[in-house]
């Protein structure tokens, strides 16, 4: 297990989810998916219960979209440890349903965020643009409504939206998972900070869509189950009118990719906001994954 007494780098997770996979051969299995820009492996762990049955529904989650939010792979990988090593509490989310995650989808920036206090706040890739400034913001560059509002097309801008969709190695990646998963796929999960908010679509306009109460409904069960269990307080709603407009977001391209249920989970603030400290790792990734195990409970209910 990794503890959650600190943050780990890009490769200690890797090296983690390697040998999960290498101590549970016929539960746990790690696919290369391709790489980042700086060439960083980004690599899927897919958690079974081991029973062998293909083809079953699939849960994804993905981390780490934004360097400087560092919770956000740490509770992946609490979430990949509790998956993998309480089979017993967590059977039911396991018995239909395989988990496919991603624990960082921007390699390049969360270790550039890593190496100084200068770097702490980057947000985006690392990507050069054509001008001096570098990187795009991953969660701007996908081809659903790509540029639209709250995005920019300033290369210096923190949200940049990049030369064109797509245009970073790590967000196609991300699309391709999308599109192989879209058929089985139940619900697409995208950890980020800071809320606490669980946001469903759209993120591009202040349209809700036809099912809206279906995500609802399922974001309802992560509230109750996170106030019930610490009492922080989640505000749930669609991306727009909770927090902003904001096109070009994988929340919005997976649900319209074909995943019924799709959520940005903000994490709450620690610190200045992103930059909890190490001390407060363990309660914060606890309660993630009370709400986490909750909406699951409820997506394997429905589907
Ligand atoms: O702006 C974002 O990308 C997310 N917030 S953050 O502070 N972590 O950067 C929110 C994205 C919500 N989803 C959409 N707007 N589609
Ligand atoms: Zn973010």
């Amino acid at each position: 297990r990794l503890g959650t007494e600190r943050f780990y780098s890009h490769g200690e997770i890797n090296q983690y989810i390697e040998d999960l996979a290498q101590e549970h051969p016929r539960r746990v299995f790690v696919k290369t998916v391709g790489k980042s820009y700086e060439r960083r492996l980004m690599k899927t762990v897919t958690i079974t219960n081991g029973d062998g049955r293909r083809n079953k529904n699939v849960i994804f989650v993905d981390g780490g979209f934004h360097a400087r939010e560092w919770i956000s792979p740490a509770a992946v990988v609490y979430l990949i440890d509790e998956l993998v090593n309480n089979l017993s509490e967590n059977a039911d989310l396991l018995l239909d349903y395989d988990w496919v995650i991603l624990p960082v989808v921007n390699p390049d920036g969360y270790e550039y965020t890593q190496l100084s206090e200068d770097t702490r706040m980057w947000r985006k890739t690392r990507k050069p643009s054509s001008t001096d400034c570098i990187g795009t913001d991953p969660n701007r560059n996908f081809d659903f409504h790509w540029n639209e509002q709250g995005a920019s097309q300033n290369p210096c801008a923190d949200t940049y939206a990049g030369s064109k969709a797509f245009s970073e190695p790590e967000a196609q990646v991300v699309s391709d998972l999308i599109h192989s998963y879209a058929a089985r796929g139940k619900m697409y999960l995208t950890l980020h900070s800071f809320g606490p908010y669980i946001l469903y679509p759209w993120g591009w306009s202040s349209d809700l869509p036809d099912t809206v109460e279906d995500l609802h409904e399922v974001a309802q069960a992560g509230f109750d189950a996170i106030l019930a269990d610490t009492g922080t307080f989640y505000e749930i709603g669609s991306s727009t009118n909770v927090l902003y407009v904001a096109a070009g977001a994988s929340d919005d391209y997976a649900f319209n990719a074909g995943f019924p249920i799709s959520f940005t989970m903000e994490l709450p603030p620690g610190g200045t906001g992103f930059d909890p400290p190490a001390s407060a790792i363990d309660h914060m990734v606890k309660e993630t994954f009370v709400g986490i195990a909750a909406m699951a409970r409820k997506v394997v209910e429905k589907y």
